[in-house]
């Protein structure tokens, strides 16, 4: 049996169902009607635990997810010629499995890259994929977190062995650094929470960015930094909060390490010159450190504007040294470790090295800015086969022209999405995907602190013609590839149909006979366990697993929640909660102190030295900031957040009712300087390419920055079915070797342009 053999009915249409929006990784709660395999109705859903009703704008046109013009509705084949031949299903896990399993017999499964896994809304494929991964002898794998958070995942795992979460709800100073979360969120009812700390008058809002974004216009304290100067700023701030002896020495004497070193090299930091190479006046600078200083709490998110810009893993280090040095930590307001249902990455301790560069790789992450080189050429060790699921690599990497040659030249493809992409269109293979309303799914992004809330999506429209959920397609796979035989499922089956006590004992004892089941667990938790769920439910069956790693890892925190048993037990009421509690439920609840027990370091203390770091910062001391580039005067932000960009979910250009084209943006001063106004169109051109784009004039920006938007430049069709780009990919513009030396991310907020006219009104 197969989940197209099981008749899935449209969820009613006379009634109201939660889900959760997919177009940014906060997922906020919604409440839907449905009509004719479409949504009719969309609001926020008072009854989420998080977003409590919560939206922005975006939600409204998730229609248009759902409706795509190019959603696929058959697997398909490359032809010679570069066409497609529609394909059924057999013959594509046949021929699929064949060719990655000759790869992996010519040239050895690691050879073959996974890249994706999931986006803003959905995680389960990614987690499914894992079967697959094994039984091809897959080892390498890459993300988009490869090109914004890996940086900081090292620096969290070098000083917290963890993740810490900001508390922004109670902080009596927020700070947010190269984030704009009015547009991009990222932290519960962002726009709620921004007006109400900007309101109270005992608590501050600091932003450092250069542009004066929404979020910079509520602030108390906006430190408009010269671009791509933020460690100078950073390290000003540093500077003055060791030099004023404002640091929390209680603090640092209980729960960090040696701070010897670090110290040291802040107590010289000259901080008027700092402050002038960031063009910050000092006096601000200073003020907001010791605002900092002196709260009772304070909470720090970092984002885009650091992570991919010059100097990144160092801006999260000197970030971390904000709220650490100034003991926001372990208490409301601040900074906490919380807990996991399944894991987003590896392990942050690895020192693992990429085959034909010897690039680090972080948290089991290849950098993205090195993919291309791990391709291309010929070094015996390089990738000749990519799997690539729910990501649009050839569009969202660094230098497109050389994501498609490098692209190109793999010997075999494979693309598993729900629509036509530019990735896609350079598959060997096509895989089309269910969409996120069409099968059950979740987010393993942070779930909050000191309550986790974990939301499964239930499906709301059976698969549309033609697709299957990932689950599905991964447990074909394995199948293909000899992970396992139907009728060896026999007794699991049984077992999942009496109940989930002795499934859990029949899955266990299956493991301890057959050791390398163990690899593929999810499939066989989806073939067996899932069977035995609600039709369209199967996918949920992995939660099953997650929940009794959570139930073990976490017990205490589990049972906080209200859950009760022992063992499996734990684990199997945690299960019951997360599958059937469809706006979400409280999986673990903490007390703060919690925070410092979770501090997974070699000593358990917060590790304040990190050697590489501090030698970069002390050589700040001989950088100057380029001001005066002739040949490219301007530094391009190459994908802004706007209320209109969903990196590239929202293919149909028609939900952009203002900013159409999706225009770059140019302070006043340098418009003038060009003599052109809004709706004049511009060429950019880099040291890499050129584009052409429609103009917005805004004083919100420093002369000199200017901003294009993310993830436009996708070609849609229009009414006659013509396809059609809108607006200016951004990546054709930068280039893979401007990234950081250490974990390889991009500096896409530092792209050098110059703009030359091409029409005015
Ligand atoms: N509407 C919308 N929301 C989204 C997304 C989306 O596509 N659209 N994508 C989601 C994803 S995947 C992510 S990762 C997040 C990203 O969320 P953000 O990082 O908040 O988004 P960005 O607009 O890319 O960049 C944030 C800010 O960095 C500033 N910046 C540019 N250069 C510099 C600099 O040199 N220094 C400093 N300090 N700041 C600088 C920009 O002016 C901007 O205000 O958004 C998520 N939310
Ligand atoms: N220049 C520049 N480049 C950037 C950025 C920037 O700021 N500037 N931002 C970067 C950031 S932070 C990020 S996170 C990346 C994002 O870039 P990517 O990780 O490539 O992801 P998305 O654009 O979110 O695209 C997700 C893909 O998933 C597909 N999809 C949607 N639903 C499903 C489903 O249910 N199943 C499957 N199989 N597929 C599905 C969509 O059609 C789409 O092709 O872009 C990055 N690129
Ligand atoms: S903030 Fe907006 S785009 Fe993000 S999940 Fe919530 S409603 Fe969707
Ligand atoms: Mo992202």
């Amino acid at each position: 049996m197969s989940i197209a053999d099981t008749e899935i009915e449209q969820a009613g249409e006379d009634e109201w169902h939660s889900t959760a929006c997919i177009l940014c990784g906060t997922n906020c709660g919604l409440q839907v009607r449905l009509a004719g395999g479409n949504f009719s109705k969309i609001k926020g859903d008072k009854k989420n635990l998080r977003s409590r009703g919560y939206t922005c704008e975006k939600p409204a046109a998730l229609g248009r997810y759902q409706a795509n013009r190019e959603r696929l509705t058959s697997p398909l084949r490359r032809r010679p010629d570069g066409g497609f031949d529609e394909i059924d299903w057999d013959t594509a896990i046949r021929e699929v499995s064949e060719r990655l399993a000759g790869i992996r017999d010519t040239y050895g499964g690691e050879k073959i890259l996974y890249y994706g896994g999931g986006g803003q809304g959905n995680h389960l494929g990614g987690a499914y994929s894992a079967a697959t991964r094994r039984i091809l002898g897959m080892r390498y794998a890459s993300n988009a977190l490869a090109q914004e958070k890996t940086g900081e995942f090292w620096v969290e795992g070098q000083m917290f062995g963890g993740r810490p979460e900001p508390d922004f709800e109670n902080a009596e100073v927020s700070v947010f650094i190269g984030k704009n979360p009015w547009h991009s969120h990222g932290l519960d009812r962002a726009r709620v929470t921004l007006r109400e700390i900007s309101r109270d008058k005992g608590r501050s809002l600091v932003v450092i960015d250069p542009r004066r974004s929404e979020t910079a216009e509520l602030a108390d304290f906006f430190l408009q930094v010269r671009p791509g100067t933020d460690a100078f700023c950073l390290g000003a701030m540093l500077g003055v909060i060791v030099q004023e002896d404002l640091i929390d020495l209680e603090f640092l004497s209980r729960h960090a390490g040696d701070g010897g070193p670090l110290l040291e090299a802040l107590a010289d930091i000259p901080v008027p010159e700092y402050c002038a190479r960031a063009d910050v006046p000092e006096e601000l600078v200073r003020s907001a450190a010791r605002r900092l200083a002196q709260a009772e709490s304070i909470a720090v998110l970092e984002d885009l504007g650091i992570e991919m810009a010059p100097h990144s893993t160092l801006n999260s280090y000197l970030q971390k040294l904000l709220y650490t040095l100034t003991g926001n930590f372990g208490r409301p307001g601040t900074m906490n470790l919380g807990t996991h249902l399944g894991k987003l990455t590896g392990s942050s301790k690895s020192d693992r090295r990429t085959p034909v560069g010897g690039h680090r790789i972080i948290t089991g992450l290849i950098a993205c800015n090195h993919l291309a080189d791990e391709i291309l050429g010929d070094h015996p060790d390089r990738f000749r086969a990519a799997l690539i699921e729910s990501a649009n690599p050839a569009h969202s990497l660094a230098d497109s022209a050389r994501m498609r040659e490098a692209l190109d030249a793999l010997e075999c493809v494979v693309v598993i999405d729900v629509v036509m992409t530019e990735t896609a269109e350079r598959a060997d293979y096509v895989l089309p995907g269910s969409s996120q309303y069409e099968k059950p799914e979740a987010t393993f992004f942070g779930g909050g602190f000191p309550d986790h809330v974990f939301q499964m999506r239930h499906p709301l429209f059976p698969p549309s013609e033609g697709t299957l959920p990932e689950p599905e397609i991964h447990s074909r796979l394995v199948a293909a590839l000899g992970g396992y035989r139907d009728e060896d499922l026999d007794g699991l089956r049984s077992a999942a149909e009496a109940g989930l006590p002795e499934f859990g004992k029949a899955f266990m004892f299956a493991l301890s006979e057959r050791p390398e089941w163990a690899g593929i667990a999810p499939v066989l938790l989806y073939e067996t366990l899932g069977r035995s769920l609600a039709p369209g439910l199967a996918p949920a069956a992995l939660f099953w697993a997650a929940a009794q790693t959570c139930a073990t890892t976490y017990a205490d925190s589990v049972r906080r929640a209200g859950f009760e048993g022992e063992g499996q037990a734990l684990g199997d009421s945690l299960f019951e909660a997360i599958i059937s509690r469809k706006e979400g439920v409280v999986i673990t609840s903490d007390p703060y102190e919690i925070s410092f027990e979770r501090i997974a370091t070699q000593d358990g203390k917060i590790q304040l030295v990190i050697p590489e770091l501090i030698e970069e910062l002390e050589g700040l001391r001989d950088e100057h900031p380029v001001t005066d580039d002739p040949d490219y005067p301007f530094v391009l932000a190459a994908g802004e957040r706007r209320g209109t960009t969903a990196n590239t979910i929202m293919r149909d250009p028609r939900w952009r009712r203002k900013d159409f084209e999706g225009a770059l943006r140019i302070s006043t001063e340098d418009a003038e300087g060009l003599g052109i106004g809004s709706g004049d169109r511009v060429r950019i051109i880099s040291k890499r390419a050129s584009a052409e784009s429609v103009v917005e004039v805004t004083d919100t920006l420093r002369s000199g920055h200017i901003t294009l938007p993310n993830g436009l430049g996708l070609a849609y069709p229009d009414e006659d079915g013509k396809r059609v780009l809108h607006g200016v990919a951004p990546n054709e513009l930068t280039a893979s070797e401007d990234r950081d030396w250490l974990a390889g991310t991009p500096w896409h907020k530092h792209v050098r342009v110059r703009l030359e006219v091409v029409s005015t009104a």
